[in-house]
């Protein structure tokens, strides 16, 4: 160990019933901006993600897919670690529930509780939601639904081990009382003491009879049955530091956060403090809560299909924007609507006018008056103390917002020094300067400038690592993430040393231009004229109503739209369509239209198209066809 403090932070373990969308992605790419940004003060961080691959839930997924629960865990598993070097997220340790060390340190947690005499044998009876893999109390049923999948659920009654949860409800009341900093933001913190004021804490089922479920970690103290999924996925979070014994538990686990969204709140704000009190291991230092990505006013889910593809939008747009926009566009705690149309503003606005403008400005002024070298500075005069003291409370400000995951705040404050650099640059006027051959004070503002985007840039780092380590390089720096320390820089003004070779030019983040006239069309369309086709031949199409979710301006060409379409499947479909004339994107969400279904998945200017949307056209235009009245997606066109 290198003497340096440690951070831990977790992300859930994710369900390997359905691939992984933007959900997901969000919260894998927060625990590596939190981490980053631990790192970058100097401490030695470590994220842990993984899969949950037990329990009803997964079973039945493989089941309907016709193939073994540990066939469908372990391409889906695949498929989540996969995605995580796209994210961006590195120094992480992959957990899967499936792992034979992960199933051994389960069975020997159950039997320490068991031991303890804080599990017992009784009979249940409840209704059973397998989408949430657990029991709901009449009380808790949204008119005879499951609250959350508003799905009628089946009412269950076996013999089953309980776990004694009731009995720390007090504990766990008065330790959360006292730790006013374990569940954040406040309003969790709230519900969760909401749950334990609700009236008696019921005891926890955990198990499964294997009559009814195999799949699953058997009991140590029966062999008829298998544990409960969310006992054993838990534990993940200290099995993946080698609990009880291993130096990473050790070091680790003392300050060990979660991350998780609103969802889960209970698993973790409940069972899991008290699983870890019965077994007499110390309670984690935070939870963080986050809301949901929704689409259209609805939670983004993989059993609602309303699903953005979190590959699609940074093979699109880029890593960095990517990450920047899900923290910016996020107030932390609160929901948030996923639009291509805010990332694009986004991107325009703060990234391409505010940062990259002002950066490739400056570098171009450096290089037009000093040669592409940072220059010494003369004397600072009030703007200039004025700007360093901005810099230290707005980093400051930064730092402290980030520490408490209000990243959207703490970036809006970055931001507010960035714009300030932009009036320094107008009001300043280095041309006037170097016409009036004013070397000094022309100087000292380019220096002032320089020294400040060295600043931006490694804040950003946490959160746009990439573009953060090129505006280094062009700063003449490089960055060295094992010597980072950002909290020396909200008071030392001035760490730039003058004499740096500059990059003589700069295009960090170009701006989506929506109007480019020489861009080529590539809609999937016929010629006028066709030669005869047989019915045989036209039955060979399948033509579906598909309802338009999304449409976003093509990054590469101005004539198409990438549009994800619901064609009432599980994944709604990507389709690239040469529309972009004729329809602004906003104008045609929600819209139904026919589709080529059975069409050959091709790449249209590097974008993947899963079908091809019917048109009409004639000298006055374009149009889409649709079916006269609104059918369910999917229906059949004939
Ligand atoms: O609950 N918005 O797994 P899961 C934001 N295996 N975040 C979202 C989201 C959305 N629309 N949809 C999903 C499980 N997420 C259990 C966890 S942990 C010991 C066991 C993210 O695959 C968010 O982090 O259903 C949420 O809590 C998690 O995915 C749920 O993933």
């Amino acid at each position: 160990m290198s003497g340096k403090a440690s951070f831990y932070i977790t992300t859930p373990i994710y369900y390997v019933n359905a691939k992984p969308h933007l959900g997901h992605a969000y919260t894998s790419t927060v625990a590596d901006c939190i981490a980053r940004f631990h790192r970058a003060l100097g401490e030695d961080s470590l994220v842990v993600t993984g899969t949950d691959e037990h329990g009803d839930k997964i079973a039945q997924a493989a089941d309907k897919q016709k193939i073994s629960p540990q066939e469908l865990a372990d391409s889906v598993s695949a498929e989540f670690k996969g995605l995580l070097p796209f994210l961006g997220v590195e120094n992480f340790r992959f957990i899967r529930t499936t792992n034979q060390k992960h199933k051994a340190l389960v069975q020997q947690f159950l039997q320490i509780v068991y031991d303890k005499g804080d599990i017992y044998f009784g009979e249940y009876g409840g209704y059973y939601c397998t989408g949430c893999e657990r029991f709901y109390t009449e009380k808790e049923l949204e008119n005879g639904l499951c609250p959350q999948h508003l799905a009628p659920l089946d009412f269950i009654s076996e013999k089953n081990y309980f776990f004694r949860m009731s009995k720390y409800a007090g504990w766990l009341r008065q330790y959360i009382t006292e730790h006013p900093d374990l569940i954040q933001p406040e309003r969790y913190r709230t519900e969760a003491l909401a749950l334990l004021d609700s009236g008696e804490l019921e005891d926890l089922c955990i198990s499964r009879p294997k009559s009814r479920l195999q799949w699953g970690v058997e009991l140590p103290f029966d062999h008829n049955f298998v544990c409960y999924v969310w006992f054993d996925a838990l534990l993940s979070y200290i099995s993946a530091l080698d609990w009880p014994e291993g130096d990473d538990f050790k070091n680790y686990w003392p300050v060990g956060q979660h991350l998780i969204a609103k969802d889960i709140l209970k698993p973790h704000a409940v069972f899991w403090p008290t699983m870890l009190k019965s077994a007499g291991v110390e309670i984690y230092r935070r939870l963080n809560v986050h809301g949901y990505w929704l689409m259209r006013d609805a939670k983004m889910s993989k059993s609602l299909g309303n699903v953005v593809d979190p590959l699609q939008i940074i093979s699109c747009y880029g890593l960095d924007v990517f990450r920047y926009f899900v923290l910016r566009e996020m107030h932390f705690g609160n929901d948030a609507s996923f639009t291509v149309e805010a990332l694009i503003t986004r991107q325009n606005a703060d990234l391409s006018n505010d940062l990259g403008n002002l950066f490739s400005r400056v570098l171009a002024m450096a290089d037009k008056y000093f040669g592409a070298v940072v220059p010494a500075p003369g004397v600072y005069e009030q703007p200039e103390i004025e700007l360093q003291t901005l810099a230290g409370t707005t980093l400051q400000n930064f730092q402290t917002l980030f520490a408490a995951c209000r990243f959207a705040n703490a970036l809006e404050c970055l931001w507010e020094f960035i714009r300030a650099l932009n009036k320094y640059v107008d009001f300043s006027a280095p041309w006037v300067l170097f016409k009036e051959n004013k070397q000094e004070k022309l100087a000292t503002v380019l220096y002032m400038l320089l020294e400040s985007l060295r600043k931006v840039a490694l804040n950003l780092w946490p959160v746009m690592p990439g573009s953060s380590v090129k505006m280094l390089e062009q700063l003449g720096l490089g960055l060295d993430p094992a010597n980072l320390d950002i909290s020396r820089e909200i008071e030392n003004f001035g760490l730039l040393t003058p004499g740096l070779a500059l990059a003589k030019h700069s295009n960090l983040f170009p701006r989506f231009d929506l109007k480019k006239p020489d861009e080529q069309a590539e809609a999937d369309r016929g010629a006028d004229t066709v030669p005869a086709c047989t019915f045989a031949d036209f039955q060979k199409l399948d033509l579906r109503a598909g309802t338009i979710l999304t449409a976003e301006q093509h990054p590469d060409a101005d004539k198409l739209l990438c549009l994800q379409v619901d064609l009432g499947e599980t994944k709604p479909r990507s389709i690239v369509s040469g529309i972009s004339e004729f329809y602004a994107p906003r104008e045609i969400i929600g819209r139904q239209v026919v589709v080529v279904a059975n069409l050959p998945t091709r790449k249209i200017r590097k974008v993947e198209s899963q079908g091809m949307l019917l048109t009409v056209q004639d000298e006055t235009g374009l149009c889409l066809v649709a079916p006269s009245d609104v059918k369910k997606p999917g229906s059949r066109v004939s």
